[in-house]
């Protein structure tokens, strides 16, 4: 049975209590949750038997989530801008007057420019399947406004493993234990999905070889075996160095290409020339060890890819993602437990959006969110004068930053911004929205990780006047008069709409468990348990939409432009900090800028200098932090920041370009060319003032 909502606070007799429930932030281990209550008040956040792959421990972000949800940036009632956009100043207000508010405006925006003129923009929040795609997407496409393609994350990766293998299940975490090679190439599971970490240990006790590919020495990287620190964007010809080498000499599986693939000759053909010199000096890695890999891979079984989302970030990233996914059907690593690769197996259990949201979309304007500066800056037609935000941060999280700042402060545009907390995008706002957290919700969790979807359930009293995103968008459509279904007026009624339409009664499972992976095996093994969900049932090798939509075709290069004025890549990775910028708020110390040893003496750079990291698009001050970990050419910045967290409220997307990733449309965070300078600081009157060293051409030593 569901559980209703807890007693209120003041119910003395209700002492303690322990209620499961699961996490549903964006991240993919989506552990399941118990929640130890003290009078109604959360006393402890820690994890349930309910998932085994997740009992044991949760990520410390999680464990202290009760701090975002009583703490002082909480956003508690809706308010109506007081003072300058950006000020973050507001005037309490009633639900009504906010709504009411809205809505005059929607209908204000469409009758003088048209729906399109509205930007509804909405990423991952927390990735529950109620909080968006539900209600806001009945109203929005009743409403007509523009449309958002949300590629800001995983656009080229899921553009190639759609592609080859049509978003199959990957190899399960408790599975690693089976392999005998471990590759884990562009992820940081230590950050970013720590329940694989243990598997890949006993792996490594067993006597599996596990080889990491990043430019950062991670804390699996400095235990692998080998670990190369590829330059970034560089991936696509280290995989096609390794396809070279198996198909040259004789370890390609021929009777796998022939029984699963097409095209397996022209990918032969494309990787030809990258030859184990040629792809190590332009990855800027030895070529020996490059070839030690490629053998290691052709010649052990079981071998598994962990193939993560860093090395999707670059103008390289989907053809890097499309060349290590091919690298299991051509070296024939499927068909044995513990072979094969993992990546988003949000597919496992196929679910469509489009069987409970069952209104139809229009063909409105298509906005591509990581062009969001760009469109409230310079589209015209029309142009956007209202946005609405909700489950995202884009101030924070989306390319071009001081494009998107440009836009939020434009006064003719109209901004709502609807969260949890203060964040630097509801600083913008016109009138800022307060929301539940999934601690005061229903939602349903379904995890990207193990695939499975997990109940996710109010254990306490939602904060001030905060309310679930499905009730308020009803409400806002009942306002407009968008008739929306009585069930799906609330977050438990739409929960009940959301299971119903689950394949295979996944639902009853899901209402009676807290858990369903519907008719999806927990562990499959590819090939044996899962096949390709493409239209033919085989791994296309060459798909021909995407070799049209890619620039220079598939499993090409495009190389970086010349070092001259900005030698050294920019990445930012996640951090154990936040999830992307939610709990940003509970961050306490300023960022370092990590550069490598050599990179900082040819700048005269010591730990704790403060520097100025620029490039055209803008410039961030911040200390560095002087580490052998990041490699020589590279220097790193947490994602996720928050404009506090540097000197000058600018952070690495001050950095990032809105350029377009090859495949699929996404971002280029890990893709920024940038230089460091010195900034010498001194005392006057009391404060410390930046006296900015010349951005000269730093002085070379090798
Ligand atoms: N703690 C925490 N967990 C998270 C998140 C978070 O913000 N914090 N975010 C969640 C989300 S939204 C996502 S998408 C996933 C992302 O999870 P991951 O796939 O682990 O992604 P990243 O941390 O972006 O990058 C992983 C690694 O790629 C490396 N890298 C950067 N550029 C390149 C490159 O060109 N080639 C190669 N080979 N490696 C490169 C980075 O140094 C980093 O160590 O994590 C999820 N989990
Ligand atoms: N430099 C750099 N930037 C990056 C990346 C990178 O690698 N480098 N990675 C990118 C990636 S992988 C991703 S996925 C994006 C994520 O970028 P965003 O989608 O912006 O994700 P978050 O920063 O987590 O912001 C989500 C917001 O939704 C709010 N929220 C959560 N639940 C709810 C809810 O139920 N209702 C409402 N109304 N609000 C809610 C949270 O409080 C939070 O402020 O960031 C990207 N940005
Ligand atoms: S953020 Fe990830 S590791 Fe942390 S509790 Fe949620 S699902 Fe688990
Ligand atoms: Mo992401």
């Amino acid at each position: 049975m569901v559980h209703s909502r807890m007693p209120a606070d003041e119910d003395l007799t209700w002492g303690r209590s322990t209620v499961e429930t699961a996490c549903p932030l964006d991240c993919p281990d989506t552990c399941s949750l118990a929640i130890s209550l003290e009078r109604g008040r959360i006393t402890k956040i820690d994890h349930s038997p309910r998932l085994a792959d997740t009992n044991g421990f949760i990520c410390s972000k999680v464990r202290r989530f009760d701090r975002r949800v009583y703490g002082e940036e909480r956003l508690l009632y809706p308010g109506s801008r007081r003072g300058a956009k950006g000020e973050a100043s507001f005037n309490r207000i009633g639900w009504d007057q906010a709504l009411e508010t809205v809505a005059g405006r929607m209908r204000a925006i469409r009758r003088q420019f048209g729906a399109e003129a509205i930007l509804p923009l909405s990423y991952g929040g927390s990735n529950g399947l109620l909080s968006q795609d539900t209600t806001d997407a009945r109203l929005f496409r009743s409403f007509g406004t523009s449309r958002l393609a949300r590629t800001v994350c995983a656009a080229p990766t899921t553009a190639a493993t759609a592609a080859l293998y049509g978003r199959i299940a990957g190899v399960a975490n408790e599975d690693y234990r089976h392999a005998r090679l471990i590759v884990i190439w562009g992820a940081n599971p230590s950050t970013s999905g720590f329940h694989l970490v243990p598997h890949v240990r006993q792996a490594a006790r067993d006597g599996a070889t596990v080889v990491v590919i990043d430019p950062r020495r991670t804390a699996l990287a400095r235990r692998a075996d080998i670990h190369l620190a590829v330059r970034p964007g560089t991936d696509v010809v280290v995989a096609l160095a390794i396809h070279r080498f198996l198909f040259e000499q004789g370890f390609a599986d021929e009777a796998f290409l022939a029984k699963w693939t097409v095209n397996a000759d022209e990918l032969r053909r494309r990787a030809a020339e990258w030859t184990f010199e040629r792809a190590g000096a332009v990855a800027e890695v030895d070529p020996e060890l490059l070839e030690k890999v490629a053998e290691l891979y052709a010649e052990t079984s079981p071998a598994v890819i962990r193939c993560g989302w860093g090395l999707e970030r670059n103008r390289n990233g989907g053809n890097a993602a499309l060349a290590v996914l091919a690298l299991p059907a051509v070296g024939g690593k499927f068909g044995v437990r513990g072979g094969g690769y993992s990546m988003s197996s949000s597919g496992a259990m196929p679910l469509s959006k489009e069987d409970w949201i069952e209104t139809v979309e229009p063909d409105a304007r298509l906005v591509n969110m990581n062009r969001l500066g760009r469109a409230l800056t310079e589209y015209d037609d029309p142009p956007v004068k209202m946005l609405i935000v909700y489950n995202c941060n884009p101030l924070a999280t989306l390319p071009a930053q001081n494009r998107v700042l440009a836009g939020l402060e434009r006064d003719d545009l109209f901004t709502v911004v609807f969260d949890q907390v203060m964040t630097d995008t509801a600083r913008w706002a016109d009138v800022v929205l307060p929301a539940t957290t999934f601690l005061e919700q229903y939602d349903l969790a379904h995890s990207y990780g193990h695939g499975a979807v997990q109940l996710v359930q109010p254990v306490i009293e939602p904060a001030g006047e905060s309310r679930p995103n499905v009730e308020v968008f009803a409400d806002l459509a009942a306002r407009l008069g968008i008739e929306i279904d009585e069930q799906l007026q609330s977050d438990i009624g739409t929960l009940m709409h959301v299971a119903g339409a689950l394949p295979d009664n996944a639902g009853e499972e899901l209402l009676s468990r807290g858990i369903t992976r519907g008719s999806a095996p927990a562990a499959p093994v590819q090939f044996v348990d899962v096949f390709p969900r493409t239209p033919d049932g085989r791994v296309d090798l060459l798909p021909a939409a995407l070799e049209q939509s890619a620039p220079l075709g598939l499993y090409r290069f495009r190389p970086e432009p010349a070092p001259d004025r900005y030698p050294l890549a920019l990445i930012s990775p996640a951090s154990d900090k936040t999830v992307s910028s939610t709990l940003g708020e509970l961050r306490t110390r300023q960022v370092r800028l990590q550069i490598h040893p050599r990179d900082a003496e040819a700048r005269d750079l010591s730990t704790g200098d403060v520097a100025r990291v620029f490039n055209d698009e803008g410039e961030i001050h911040c200390a560095i932090n002087v580490n052998p970990d990041v490699r020589p050419g590279v220097v790193s910045l947490p994602k996720g920041l928050w404009r506090r967290d540097t000197m000058n409220g600018c952070t690495a997307n001050a950095l990032v370009s809105d350029e377009l990733t090859d495949l699929g449309d996404g971002a280029c965070f890990n893709d920024a060319r940038v230089e460091v300078t010195r900034v010498v600081t001194a005392e006057l009157g009391g404060r410390n003032i930046a006296i900015w060293t010349a951005p000269a051409t730093p002085k070379r030593v090798h």
